[in-house]
């Protein structure tokens, strides 16, 4: 048996998220205020409660959208079970963006229950207890979750709020067959939403899994404007359905990093702060707390619950929303965790202790609630490079018992020794040739369902070596007088730009796809050629052109010398298959050389395996180490590949495959926004001379 589960009764979701808090105190204290979030967190601990079915209640004039049309289902009808031969129904969002503020006078009013992601009744964020400035979407952290079935068409209206500020949303996972121009990547496929517009996205829930939406527009994917999107199909079509018995709307693990200050606040970056680039904490569905390490105190805001029932097997979506190079894992207390999917593809399921996972990866795993019912801890950690941080989060797994739900009776976790992390899965660091007994490397994991074994010919019909790196700046090249490169200040304080093949990706003044006759052709590069007179680096949009149905092969492998660092490389508009990974066979190596990569390649030392290989759209490339990707480019349009760390992508760590010619792309949509220079011949009116 498996279901969604059904909507709550009204009163019992009032009862959960519009309690009074001014009969309480009057203006509170922040002290207060925790003390009332843990006083409300006990009463959920308390009574039975089920949780609230997916919702999103849109501003008026979304409303009247809906109201207009009888073709248009809620979040809520969209988010079902999905069963086959069903029409496809027509999903309504509408989001508000806006900048706003972590415990806001709207807490005033009430307190956001449990999994108040998928709710924007309270308008009440409480993140990790620290107020800061945000931006949000409906005002909520996570914003408005997006459920549907495979071949559902979705419609959100994105207004844009912001004071001064422009924003574009990407549907991270979402292939958008025959719709690239809503892939939401600004100067690449639409103009951004400008303060105050309106822009409709409309995609076809194409191609299932566990997925999220965020921003892609500068840094504001580290500032609160992500999301959930989970694309269900009939119970048929998925190679795994019979290893559980549920697939609930609220077993979403959502997890982010934060800094507890704007991110603008630290790009380039400042001279003699430690730890610049690093988060101070993390957020499971948007909820956590945090222990100031001067003081020792601790937030008291709501912690994320996930229940379930004795006996019953459940299946969960890890999304990792981390935008910087920490390494996320996860861990159950008292629980085995088998793996069935990552970023949304099927895998035969193995079964770990702990999930490491970077900034764009996915993984659907079961839980069997086969131990004593009690609660037990989640414990999310921060690990490779962020180690020394001790950044951590928990969350509690709760049984049902009698009708009630419980916390635990231990203490958290702490970071160190932190729970037992056993098996990892994509554990860094590990040599992926060989057979290890506490790790697992994606590699490792072998494809369920359908494979298409026609792109595993021995050789691909284009082949693209992707070296990466950071470049070094001295500070009398970066600051020669009129000229003003894009350079990140990471510690030890060495102005640095990304480079991929040499080059420096910089975003066209008009869409690509939309207007790519407005573009110069100087200011773009491919992988043979660079612009004249381009300089080093060469700050160029580097597209990567495959013609359309070619199988395609990257090597991508890092070239830079900064160990405990990952690139988490995602793509868009596809997934590709992961057919090998590896790592310098030169011990102690920090870094690859294209030279070595090309000479372990001729002597058939690179390592490939053909045996069903994952598919996935985002992975990690970790120091000295290289991955093997391919993937058919029967998709057409310009798809970013690109490192998901948001610092690493703003000073260019991306390029874009180009697949197809113009004729193969599909026609955009009448009205389509345009944007670009404004740089008409040098003339005033009523003087006829030429400047
Ligand atoms: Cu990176």
């Amino acid at each position: 048996m498996r279901f969604i589960r059904g909507r709550i009764q009204q009163s019992n979701r009032s009862k959960m998220v519009s309690t009074n808090r001014k009969s309480f105190v009057k203006h509170p204290s922040y002290v207060q205020q925790y003390r009332f979030f843990a006083h409300t967190l006990l009463i959920f601990g308390m009574i039975n409660v089920d949780l609230p079915q997916v919702q999103s209640a849109r501003p008026f004039n979304g409303s009247m959208e809906m109201d207009n049309s009888r073709y248009l289902s809620t979040p809520q009808e969209c988010a079902r079970q999905c069963t086959e031969g069903e029409s496809p129904k027509t999903c309504y969002y509408y989001f508000t963006v806006e900048i706003y503020n972590i415990l806001g006078t709207a807490c005033e009013l009430c307190t956001p229950g449990p999994n108040n992601s998928l709710t924007n009744e309270c308008q009440c964020v409480t993140s990790d207890g620290v107020p800061t400035t945000v931006l949000t979407v409906n005002r909520m952290i996570p914003g408005p979750s997006i459920q549907v079935c495979l071949g559902d068409k979705v419609i959100v209206d994105v207004l844009n709020k912001m004071e001064g500020m422009e924003l574009t949303i990407h549907w991270h996972g979402v292939h958008q067959e025959k719709s690239p121009f809503y892939d939401g990547v600004p100067f690449v496929t639409q103009c951004p939403i400008f303060q105050g517009n309106t822009f409709r996205y409309q995609w076809i829930a194409g191609n299932a899994g566990t997925h999220f939406w965020h921003s892609h527009t500068g840094l504001q994917d580290m500032d609160g404007i992500y999301g959930n999107l989970i694309i269900r199909q009939p119970p048929n079509q998925d190679p795994n359905s019979h290893l559980y018995d549920y697939d609930l709307s609220e077993h979403i693990v959502l997890i982010n990093d934060i800094f507890h200050e704007m991110p603008t606040d630290r790009f380039p970056g400042l001279v003699n702060r430690r730890g610049l680039d690093a988060p101070v904490s993390a957020l499971i569905n948007g909820k956590g707390q945090y222990t100031n390490s001067t003081t020792g105190n601790t937030t008291e805001t709501p912690l994320e619950f996930f229940h379930v029932s004795a006996g019953k097997k459940y299946r969960f979506r890890l999304i990792t929303a981390f935008t910087t190079p920490c390494p996320a894992q996860l861990t159950v207390e008292g629980h085995k965790l088998t793996v069935i999917a990552t970023d949304g593809q099927s895998v035969e399921p193995r079964v770990v202790d702990s999930i490491v996972s970077l900034a764009g990866e996915r993984y659907d795993f079961i839980i069997f609630a086969n131990q004593t019912p009690r609660a037990y801890w989640i414990q999310l950690r921060a690990i490779g490079g962020c180690n020394g941080s001790e950044i951590q989060q928990v969350a509690i797994l709760s049984y049902h018992i009698n009708g009630n739900y419980s916390t635990p009776r231990s203490k958290p976790p702490t970071y160190n020794p932190g729970l037992p992390t056993g098996l990892a899965l994509n554990q860094l660091g590990s040599n992926c040739n060989k057979t290890q007994t506490n790790m697992l490397c994606v590699g490792d994991l072998r494809k369920a369902g359908f494979v298409d074994e026609s792109i595993l010919k021995p050789n691909p019909d284009v082949k693209v070596w992707l070296p990466v790196r950071f470049m070094a700046y001295t500070t009398e090249e970066l600051f020669q007088a009129h000229t003003y490169k894009s350079f990140l200040l990471p510690p030890p304080y060495v102005e640095s730009t990304s480079l991929v093949n040499n080059r420096s990706f910089s975003y066209p003044t008009s869409p690509l796809l939309s207007q790519r006759k407005d573009i110069p052709a100087s200011d773009i590069c491919d992988h043979e050629t660079t612009p004249a007179n381009c300089g080093s680096p060469c700050f160029c949009t580097y597209l990567i052109n495959c013609p359309l149905d070619s199988v395609v092969e990257v090597i991508i492998f890092d070239e830079g010398a900064v160990t405990d660092l990952s690139h988490p490389f995602h793509i868009h508009g596809y997934a590709f298959s992961v057919i090998g990974q590896g790592e310098s066979p030169e011990p102690n190596a920090t870094y690859l050389t294209l030279d070595q990569i090309q000479e372990l390649d001729r002597k058939g030392l690179l390592h490939r395996q053909f045996d069903r290989p994952p598919s996935k759209d985002a992975i990690a490339v970790g120091p000295a180490t290289y991955v093997i990707l391919r993937f058919r480019a029967n998709n057409p349009g310009y798809w970013l590949f690109h490192c998901h760390y948001t610092f690493h992508l703003a000073i260019g760590m991306s390029v874009i495959f180009n697949v197809g010619e113009p004729s193969d792309l599909p026609p955009i949509p009448r009205g389509f926004p345009v944007c670009g220079n404004h740089l008409p011949p040098m003339k005033f009116a009523g003087d006829n001379s030429v400047y």
